[in-house]
């Protein structure tokens, strides 16, 4: 079969890969996207909840926001419970303005492909497997097989937007990346519960039993997590033991009132903060979670791939209006400048409100007073609230 032509060839449909083509398209630039899966495990994935104001302007620019704008919840502040005690921060005041939106990742990857097929986007679904060719040469190129057919797609450049364990990463040799990692001793167990939610804004928790969060996915689904053993096993947390482990942790008085009922999804996620580096090899870009992981409880991987396929969508779009690289050749710096900044909240948050098994008494009594002093000070909620609603684009 003749080989398809493009200028940017991009690995992975999910919220990195299907907004860089949304924004190519948005600046007349060709893309073919290849998923390995088809697109109701791709839209049925739950993951992330929570966008940064920057997220929701871009997706509504790039024209995929009218439904965000519409049922996203925007919450001016957020809740952290210490001791039994709800704290609220006001980010709005904190921040002069910025607030987070509630909006499943699923909901974003549903407005994506809609938006993409409807412009008769180049996708190919259950493209598997797909394999990088060239990629230091200025013909890279694209060749998976579909229905046992082998199929190749030449472009100018290729976007690695495969995730954490896509093949983009995973093709650029060893020797050309530095891999910076935190495996974390603990893990998220999360269910999706038609429930109202225990508040109207989400609520961290951390107590000695360990972390937990309260969110949502409307008024009428809760979303929530607690921390678990990284190898916990599924079958040992029936609905009823996880609803009382959260009002253990949350407290009487906070969880007076909670709504409990049948969990509609429960899964475990493991916690890491990774990073690789440089995003570029050759005429390949990683973006989103193929380049970086972060412990979800700062909400940031989602908005970090979008951070990420917005530089580099400007980058093409200089590149093929001027012909100048500059902003390409600029793109692995400029990207982890941001990625580091998220980096180290995301740390810092999941340090500061996890249960770590091996730590001191001392450093359990600094942590708690960590905690307390965020609590206490404008300063300690000011530096949370602007990070956990977004840095600039820019920063
Ligand atoms: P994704 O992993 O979303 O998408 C990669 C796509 O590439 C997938 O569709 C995959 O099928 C495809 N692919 C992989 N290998 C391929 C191959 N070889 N060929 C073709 N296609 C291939 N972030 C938050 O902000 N908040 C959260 O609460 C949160 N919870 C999470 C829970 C879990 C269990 C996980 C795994 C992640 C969570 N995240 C959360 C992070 C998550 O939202 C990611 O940051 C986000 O999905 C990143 O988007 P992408 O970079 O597009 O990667
Ligand atoms: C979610 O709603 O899935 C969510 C919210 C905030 C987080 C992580 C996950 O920090």
């Amino acid at each position: 079969m003749s080989p398809l032509r493009t200028q940017v060839g991009i690995v992975g449909a999910g919220p990195a890969g299907l907004l860089l083509s949304q924004l190519l398209h948005n600046a007349g630039i060709e893309s073919v996207v290849l998923e390995r899966h088809d697109r109701a495990y791709v839209e049925g994935r739950i993951r992330a909840g929570v966008l940064e104001q920057g997220t929701v302007d871009l997706l509504t620019a790039a024209g995929v926001g009218a439904r965000l704008q519409r049922e996203g919840l925007v919450h001016e502040g957020v809740e952290v419970a210490l001791d039994g005690r709800r704290h609220r921060i006001d980010m709005k005041a904190l921040t002069g303005g910025s607030c987070v939106t509630v909006y499943g990742q699923t909901q974003i990857q549903k407005d994506l492909f809609e938006r993409r097929f409807g412009d008769n986007a180049n996708i190919v679904l259950e493209a598997a497997p797909v394999s990088l060719h060239d990629v230091e040469t200025d013909r890279p190129s694209l060749r998976y097989l579909r229905d046992g057919v082998e199929h190749r797609v030449d472009c100018d450049f290729i976007a690695g937007c495969d995730g954490f364990h896509g093949i983009c990463r995973a093709s650029i040799p060893a020797d050309r990346l530095d891999l910076f990692e935190r495996v974390y001793p603990f893990a998220w167990l999360g269910i999706l519960a038609n429930t109202r939610p225990v508040s109207d804004e989400l609520v961290y928790t951390s107590s000695p039993r360990g972390f937990a969060l309260f969110s949502m996915r409307s008024t009428r689904v809760s979303r929530l997590y607690l921390q678990c053993t990284p190898d916990e096993d599924l079958n040992e947390w029936s609905d009823d033991r996880i609803w009382t482990e959260l009002q253990r942790r949350l407290g009487p008085e906070a969880s007076a009132g909670m709504e409990t009922g049948p969990s509609t999804e429960k899964s475990i996620a493991p916690m890491r903060s990774f990073v690789a580096e440089p995003m570029r090899w050759g005429n390949l870009f990683l973006a989103g979670d193929a380049a970086h992981i972060v412990p979800p409880t700062g909400a940031k991987g989602l908005n970090l791939a979008v951070a990420d396929v917005r530089v580099l969508a400007q980058a093409f779009d200089t590149y093929y209006r001027t012909g100048s690289a500059d902003r390409l050749d600029a793109y692995s710096d400029t990207c982890l400048k941001r990625v580091w900044k998220a980096q180290r909240f995301s740390w810092w948050l999941t340090s500061l409100l996890h249960r770590f098994p091996d730590r001191s008494a001392f450093d359990g009594r600094v942590q708690r007073a960590e905690l307390q002093y965020v609590l206490d000070s404008a300063a300690g909620q000011q530096t949370l609230a602007e990070n956990y609603t977004g840095l600039p684009f820019g920063g």
